[in-house]
């Protein structure tokens, strides 16, 4: 087995893509490979949880269109504590549609996506022109892409073949897409950041198709770089504490895995 790179050797690579390179070495800097999903419904309650746990994350991820009283200022903010705690915004917004369509969906409307997002996350069910949409109004903000390539729901039909269709769109737009969403490890090139939700310290469900692996099975066992959590923590009484058992666990696999 090829000695495994760390996430700091992994930034310094040549085909890094910068946002990329940016989030490995700062995952690197603060030992961290947790991203909270912040799936609240209230701006101030998003804030405050983003101030409390920024320390803990090396990226806080959105889900905008669920906010119900989401303002303009409400992302200054939000862009201003990812500044004051070093974590990467990530609206997972999931486009889906032609490039034009997406183009507008990402800069414009209510949300402004493009403008205070550092990554966001597309099907490739509509083919590469979604990609280039994306890329249009990213690029010049230096933003990234993942891409969907399996997901963590029952019964979900990003599989096989499906799979390794995203892994090659990926591949050939790396100068947007940096890496994916997926349950294990899909690309073998070390430039590409996997990012997997479904993450609970047990394993299980929530009765509506969402399927659980724990943090060691996720980094160390799957190959994946990133562990994505919502209700494991918002769910937890002490939420800061439950944030910091995630980090724990998920560096903790991470280092394993370097050392196997
Ligand atoms: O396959 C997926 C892809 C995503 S981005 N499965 C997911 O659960 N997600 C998102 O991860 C989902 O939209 C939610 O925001 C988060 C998982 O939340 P949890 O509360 O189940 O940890």
């Amino acid at each position: 087995k090829p000695a495994e790179l760390s996430y700091g050797d992994r930034a310094q690579l040549q085909n890094t893509h910068p946002l990329a390179a940016q989030l490995l070495r700062l995952m690197e800097e603060k030992k961290t490979n947790l991203c909270v999903s912040a799936d609240m419904t209230g701006c101030e309650e998003l804030l405050q949880l983003a101030d409390s746990l920024g320390p803990q994350m090396c990226v806080l991820k959105t889900h905008v269109d669920i906010l119900q009283d989401f303002s303009p200022a409400f992302t200054q903010s939000l862009k201003d504590l990812g500044l004051k705690h070093n974590f990467l915004i990530f609206e997972d917004r999931k486009f889906a549609d032609i490039g034009n369509t997406v183009k507008h969906q990402y800069e414009g409307g209510l949300y402004q996506i493009s403008s205070w997002s550092h990554i966001v996350n597309a099907h490739a069910v509509p083919g590469p022109g979604v990609v280039k949409g994306l890329s249009a109004v990213g690029r010049p903000l230096d933003r990234g892409c993942v891409l969907i390539g399996q997901m963590s729901s029952q019964g979900s039909l990003a599989t096989g073949d499906y799979t390794q269709a995203v892994v090659k769109m990926a591949e050939e737009h790396s100068e947007f897409v940096f890496g994916f969403i997926s349950g294990a490890k899909i690309s073998n090139k070390p430039e590409f950041v996997h990012m997997t939700p479904g993450v609970q310290m047990q394993s299980g469900g929530d009765g509506l198709g969402q399927q659980y692996s724990s943090p060691d099975d996720v980094i160390c066992k799957r190959g994946s770089d990133i562990i994505i959590v919502g209700r494991g923590i918002l769910g937890a009484s002490d939420r800061v504490k439950a944030a910091a058992e995630y980090r724990e666990a998920g560096w903790n696999a991470y280092t394993k895995r370097l050392n196997t």
